[in-house]
């Protein structure tokens, strides 16, 4: 019997059926983020100092991306080694702007056409996001700043950003994410915390006014960010609330929150409220909060409860983290293996006989069951899912793609 049967039986005299989880998880597609290819860096045309605020990345691991070519290069050598059809999540600075000086507030659908030739050469789908950071107007507030310049900006940018997410949407012949986030707020107490989210709410007002096809909008809350330690405008009430109002996604990161809460408790409740989620998957440690992805016991428990409560269909699952001082394509492989091995876990779980051990009050059963699970052959399954789709089941894939890395860093000094 092979390795893929007596995990199969193993699983069924649970009452969980392998194939079946196998399939499901075919189903299912990850979005991955691009900027993990080169430091969040883009390929705006640089006079600008990147250095605008916002955001931070460390590392200088060689052989980082440095145009649209190597990254879709680094994308599909990434992709060649994790299992399942996934989508590419990009951001406004990676447009292609042939060495012309575009700004925020004039980027255009056609500096994302090369993108969608690719993606379409791919069978890939693209989801996008606004780039509110690394800008000179950038500065502590984008669209809570008090001048009405600034906002005015970023406002047209956003607006901007999510044409261009419809463009996306159009032409893929499915909706497109389009996610904001802003990096608003201060280092030190502020005095008044209400007028910046007061202007925070006027300025997604006005970009949401624009109603567009093919795209399926989302707003990122996050609790405090290097620089913004003392107060986020946009913090976790806030887009709760804006969200659950205005009928649009909520963007819960694995990183935005504080560290002994668990994301994974929050699926059940948002999702009563909003009709879908989108999740950022990434590692918080200690204050950062873009550590790569692992298969964390909170990685873990928040695929299970996806899985468990049924929705599925209603939660769209992104990766989002940056680590510098790695293989950049091994960050991505590692990320995006651990979340999509989190997910078999979660579709091999023995959900009826936990539940009925819940319904029947036996606490000791559903715990040591629990525990039990931990033992099971899931591994017998992740090879057959990798298998069907063409990428190594073991540790093959790392020796590949630490050769890759080495290649492209000599290449691209
Ligand atoms: C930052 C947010 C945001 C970014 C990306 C680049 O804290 O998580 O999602 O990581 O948009
Ligand atoms: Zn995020």
């Amino acid at each position: 019997m092979s390795q893929y049967e007596k995990a199969k039986e193993a699983y069924a005299a649970l009452g969980v059926d392998t194939d079946k989880a196998i399939k499901r998880l075919c189903d299912i597609s990850l979005s991955m983020h691009c900027w993990q290819g080169d430091d969040v860096a883009g390929f705006e045309s640089d006079d600008s100092e990147l250095s605008g605020g916002g955001i931070q990345v460390t590392g200088n691991h060689p052989g980082k991306a440095g145009n649209a070519e190597e990254l879709r290069a680094d994308i599909e050598k990434a992709f060649s080694v994790i299992p399942g059809k996934h989508r590419v999540n990009l951001h406004a600075i990676y447009g292609e702007f042939g060495g012309k000086k575009v700004d925020r507030d004039e980027i255009e659908p056609c500096h994302f056409a090369g993108w969608v030739d690719w993606a379409k050469s791919k069978d890939l789908k693209l989801d996008f996001n606004a780039t509110f950071f690394s800008h000179p107007k950038s500065g502590s507030y984008s669209l809570a700043n008090a001048d009405k310049g600034i906002r005015d900006f970023w406002i047209e940018h956003a607006k901007r950003a999510r044409a261009i997410t419809s463009y996306f949407g159009e032409q893929q012949g499915c909706p497109s994410v389009h996610n904001l986030w802003v990096h608003d707020g201060e280092k030190e107490v502020p005095i008044d915390r209400l007028s910046p989210r007061i202007r925070l709410k006027e300025s997604l007002d006005e970009i949401f006014s624009v109603k567009l096809p093919s795209i399926k909008d989302a707003v990122e809350c996050k609790l405090f960010g290097i620089g913004s330690e003392a107060y986020v405008v946009g913090s976790h009430e806030f887009y709760l609330g804006y969200a659950a109002l205005n009928d649009i996604m909520l963007c819960l990161d694995l990183g935005h929150f504080h560290p002994t809460e668990n994301i994974s408790d929050k699926i059940s409740s948002t999702l009563l409220f909003c009709k879908e989620l989108l999740l950022h998957v990434s590692r918080p440690v200690r204050w950062d909060s873009d550590h790569v992805v692992i298969m964390s016991d909170e990685v873990k428990e928040l695929m299970r409860e996806i899985v468990r409560t049924n929705m599925l269909d209603r939660v769209n699952i992104a990766t989002d983290y940056f680590d510098g001082t790695v293989n950049r394509v091994g960050a991505w492989a590692t990320g995006m293996r651990a979340a999509m091995k989190s997910l078999l876990l979660a579709l091999l779980e023995p959900v009826d006989i936990l539940r009925k051990y819940e319904n029947e009050g036996r606490n000791f059963e559903r715990l040591a069951m629990q525990e039990e699970m931990k033992c099971l052959p899931y591994t017998a399954v992740w090879a057959r899912y990798c298998e069907m789709n063409n990428v190594p089941a073991g540790p093959e894939w790392v020796d590949d793609i630490a050769k890759y890395g080495d290649k492209v860093a000599a290449e691209r000094k």
